[in-house]
């Protein structure tokens, strides 16, 4: 019984990320920079996964699965990507973008919740997997961009209680967002926490020979701290892939979209464009 439920969440999600990752391609807003590649970022077919909703590889690793609960981990791992790489290269796909694989708060199944920026989630698999999927990736001509959270980290990251670490974090925090309402926000000013984000960029690009980062919620970062950590990612990896998300758009003035951030998620749009092919009927012909 238990293994059928499994195996339904599983398909369920698998046909809704295939839906939902090319609606996110088709919102993406672009720039007119070209990576120091031989293949503009924007020619790449892009395949967004939440690791914990997509595939489960690995059954030993689903300690803290929980099914019923729809905040929980349900099982998806690295492994998972893996074992579907030849059907994602199949369907026309050259990159994979994956929601944060850092060591996550419990119960936080999309990983927005660091509580580690030098450790992968334990329910998604180790480090020595995540080196295996960008191998079996690469070895099929597909790329592997990391989502990076730079402007929060869980309660629960050890930081945060830190009485030697009170300038490390803000007062501020956004609410009205999906997931973050917890998150504690970080201090980028500080010149401690812009290197300790820069060094788990760094271990990250020089450990598992990733491609990139999809830098999350660029909105809630300043212009400034971005373009300097994203001067010190190219001097680590010049070819380096850079895209952006954002919470709320409006707040996306044309400082942002001139930082070297080749390709944006428009987040908004995206959820406008999810309404109209996700309902049989829209958009309605229009009747005289
Ligand atoms: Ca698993
Ligand atoms: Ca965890």
């Amino acid at each position: 019984m238990r293994k059928s439920k499994s195996k339904m969440v599983k398909d369920g999600c698998m046909k809704k990320t295939i839906v939902a990752s090319l609606v996110i391609i088709l919102s993406m807003i672009g720039t007119n920079i070209v990576q120091a590649e031989e293949k503009p970022i924007k020619k790449e077919m892009i395949y967004s996964i939440v690791v914990d909703r997509f595939n489960n590889g690995n059954q030993t690793n689903d300690n803290q699965v929980d099914l019923d609960d729809p905040n929980s981990y349900h099982g998806g791992d690295i492994q998972g990507i893996i074992n579907k790489l030849d059907d994602i290269k199949a369907n026309g796909f050259t990159t994979i973008s994956l929601a944060p694989t850092m060591a996550n708060a419990p119960s936080q199944y999309h990983g927005y919740l660091v509580e580690d920026f030098f450790e992968i989630e334990e329910q998604f698999g180790t480090i020595e997997d995540l080196k295996k999927l960008v191998k079996e990736a690469h070895d099929r001509n597909i790329k592997v961009v990391l989502e990076f959270v730079t402007s929060y980290v869980a309660p629960s990251h050890p930081l945060v209680d830190d009485p030697a670490k009170t300038n490390w974090t803000k007062d501020a925090t956004v609410k009205d967002t999906q997931w973050l309402d917890d998150a504690i926000t970080l201090n980028q000013e500080n010149p401690e926490v812009k290197d300790m984000l820069f060094k788990a960029a760094t271990f990250w690009l020089e450990e598992t020979d990733i491609d990139g980062y999809k830098l999350h919620a660029i909105d809630q970062s300043s212009p400034a701290f971005l373009r300097e950590f994203i001067d010190q990612l190219k001097t680590v990896k010049p070819d380096i892939y850079v895209l952006g998300d954002v919470l709320k758009d409006q707040q996306l003035g044309n400082d942002y979209l001139n930082l070297g951030i080749p390709l944006i998620e428009n987040t908004p749009m995206q959820k406008s464009m999810v309404k109209v092919f996700s309902n049989i009927g829209t958009p309605r012909k229009k009747t005289v």
